[in-house]
């Protein structure tokens, strides 16, 4: 996560804004914005009840100056939203869960996820906390659309950003996380935080690249159960990816998807902008780089999620449409095809 070009736009004139974007040039987007009243991005999409829910980040302009930590996201609360179908009206629930609300939280929430177990909803996210070391949080909910309440201190052992929560067949739970740059995975690299460590890539270029980290969710949801490991992505020749390999290595926004029995790890590539996808036989991996599924969409960030809904795949990421602006995103969906070799057919966000 990191750099945009922004200009001043007050929080209170978002919905105007949003709603006044240019549509002359609509017709070169693949999809149009799920909604246009509020800004939105990361959307980390589930179906509880036969129900489509989508957990995105909700961007405003809060007139944090931009840096290359991504300060100016800087964002306060999430809004779960909802629809009964692909093509349906889209609903803004409202606030969920408010930074205020959050007894350890310091500042930017940024990308949450959602799971549900035996009648209670899980919500998923990372804030940096008050000494401004980003960590994930979680909080509860009997509704899939809140109000949440979070518990009183992050997950013990979290770090980072971008967690994404995936339940296997088995019952067990798995939370895939991290980001490099703006999201401080890089400064976990010797296994404690790093206050002034590198504010990129911190492995030498020829060097395996950083890569996600997942862990087993406790059966209650709120902890990890054991150890955190890395989620190792190998090239053609078996090798982990190497930190030169901007192309191909983990950046941010991990997902986890099961399709044919396999485990389908997708991120997004950062600086280079492309979803990319990777696939193991188990949570844990390793996972083979498969190849970019998605091209860059407008805007910075990448950020997706991928769910089956009545037999038929969708993904859910975001742009900038709406704004024009990389801190100030709208999320979208369109269908993704799994090929017969098992690889996801790609993506383009922009007609051509
Ligand atoms: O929305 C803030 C950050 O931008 C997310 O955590 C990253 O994945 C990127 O989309």
């Amino acid at each position: 996560m990191a750099f945009a070009a922004t200009s001043a736009c007050q929080q209170n004139s978002q919905t105007t804004k949003a709603e006044t974007a240019d549509t002359s040039k609509k017709s070169k987007y693949l999809s149009q914005p799920l909604i246009s009243g509020i800004y939105t991005a990361d959307p980390s999409a589930h179906v509880f009840n036969g129900k489509i829910y989508i957990y995105p980040s909700h961007d405003i302009e809060a007139g944090t100056p931009e840096n290359d930590n991504g300060d100016h996201f800087d964002m306060r609360d999430y809004h779960i939203l909802s629809m009964d179908s692909i093509n349906g009206k889209v609903s803004d629930n409202g606030v969920a869960l408010s930074i205020k609300d959050i007894p350890w939280a310091g500042r930017q929430l940024w990308a949450p996820d959602a799971a549900f177990k035996d009648g209670t909803y899980y919500l998923y996210f990372p804030v940096k906390d008050k000494q401004d070391v980003f960590r994930i949080g979680v909080a509860t909910a009997k509704m899939p659309v809140g109000p949440f309440k979070a518990e009183p201190k992050p997950i013990e052992g979290s770090f980072s950003i971008d967690p994404a929560v995936f339940t296997d067949e088995d019952g067990s739970t798995y939370m895939y996380y991290g980001g490099i740059w703006g999201g401080q995975l890089q400064r976990w690299s010797k296994g404690k935080y790093e206050a002034n460590g590198s504010k990129t890539d911190s492995q030498k270029e020829n060097e395996a690249a950083l890569t996600a980290k997942v862990a087993r969710m406790s059966k209650n949801m709120l902890a990890f159960d054991g150890a955190v490991k890395d989620v190792v992505i190998l090239d053609e020749n078996g090798k982990p990816l190497l930190t030169k390999d901007h192309d191909r290595r983990f950046f941010e926004g991990a997902w986890m998807h099961k399709f044919n029995g396999k485990y389908y790890f997708t991120y997004s590539t950062g600086d280079t902008h492309f979803l990319a996808s990777a696939i193991g036989d188990t949570p844990y991996g390793p996972f083979k780089y498969q190849g970019t599924f998605m091209n860059p969409v407008e805007g910075w960030t990448t950020h997706h999620s991928i769910i089956e809904v009545k037999g038929k795949w969708y993904i859910f990421y975001h742009d900038t449409q709406l704004s024009g602006k990389t801190h100030l995103r709208n999320v979208k969906v369109t269908g993704l095809t799994h090929k017969a070799d098992g690889t996801i057919a790609l993506i383009d966000p922009i007609k051509k």
